[in-house]
């Protein structure tokens, strides 16, 4: 089980959010990130997440080693390999990775508050544009989950969290919940190992068996490396 966050994208040019120059020190995530926000100003919602996936859509930006890493483990390893993300990029499938949850969304996906349709959609969005399903106009939103909702297959995740042999956390701060409760959980209710790969301790660190700390481009692919050539 591999939890990822911002700090996995960091190397192929995506900003992180709470680093020095990180996302939340130019924007208020009060503003851009909740539902009262988009209630109040959904033109500067959108402008946000326009702003984020047309730089997402720039050719310049891809998959690094650690992603195109955990795409090998997902081949090689024996045993289920299941990734859960907090990013909304699509850089982990672009890599190759197939069992893979979004569980704060997808920045090149949308859906319809009126009559629910989800779509792909990698162009601007703003409040005149009409659903292409229900046609109703300003009812579209980012499929992304906001503060105060309720993240992505939270079933799945704890099912899948209840019976891992390894919880593996990379790139992630461990300010954000339910995601920074995994490792609790995993601790808890498994004999699972745990292992932290970050390019600093988390808030979190305390609470894993092991921690390796880098860039995630070094210290991922070694780290699986390690793991797929150890003697089972
Ligand atoms: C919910 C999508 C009910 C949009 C995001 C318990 C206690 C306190 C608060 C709460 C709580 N439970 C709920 C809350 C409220 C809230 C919350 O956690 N608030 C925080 C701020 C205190 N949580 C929610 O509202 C969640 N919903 O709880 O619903 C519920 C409860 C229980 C069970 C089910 C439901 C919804 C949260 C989702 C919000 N949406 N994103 C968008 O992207 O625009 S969150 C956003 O920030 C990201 O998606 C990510 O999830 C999160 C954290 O960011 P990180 O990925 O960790 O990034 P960060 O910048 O913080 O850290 C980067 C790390 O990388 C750093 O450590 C850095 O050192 C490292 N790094 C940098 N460069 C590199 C690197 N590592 C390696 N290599 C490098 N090169």
């Amino acid at each position: 089980m591999i939890l990822t966050g911002a700090g996995i994208s960091k190397e192929s040019g995506l900003d992180t959010f709470r680093c020095e120059d990180g996302i939340w020190s130019r924007v208020s995530l009060e503003d851009v990130a909740t539902p009262e926000g988009f209630a109040r100003n959904p033109r500067l919602v959108h402008e946000f997440y326009n702003a984020r996936r047309s730089k997402l859509c720039d050719p310049e930006i891809a998959p690094n080693a650690a992603h195109l890493a955990l795409a090998r483990l997902e081949q090689e390893w024996p045993g289920d390999v299941f990734l859960v993300t907090q990013n909304i990029d699509d850089l982990h499938e672009r890599a190759g990775n197939r069992n893979l949850l979004h569980m704060h969304g997808e920045l090149k996906k949308i859906r319809c508050d009126a009559c629910d349709a989800h779509m792909e959609w990698v162009d601007e969005l703003g409040v005149e544009h009409g659903c292409p399903q229900c046609h109703v106009v300003g009812r579209l939103r980012p499929h992304v989950v906001w503060f105060g909702e309720m993240p992505i297959g939270m079933d799945r995740i704890y099912e899948a969290l209840d019976r891992c042999t390894l919880f593996m956390s990379i790139g992630t701060s461990g300010h954000v919940y339910p995601a920074a409760g995994f490792v609790s959980h995993v601790r808890m209710y498994t004999r699972a190992h745990t292992v932290e790969l970050n390019m600093e301790p988390s808030n979190g660190a305390t609470l894993f068996a092991e921690t390796i700390y880098g860039p995630a481009t070094e210290v991922v692919p070694a780290y699986i490396e390690a793991l797929l050539s150890r003697p089972r």
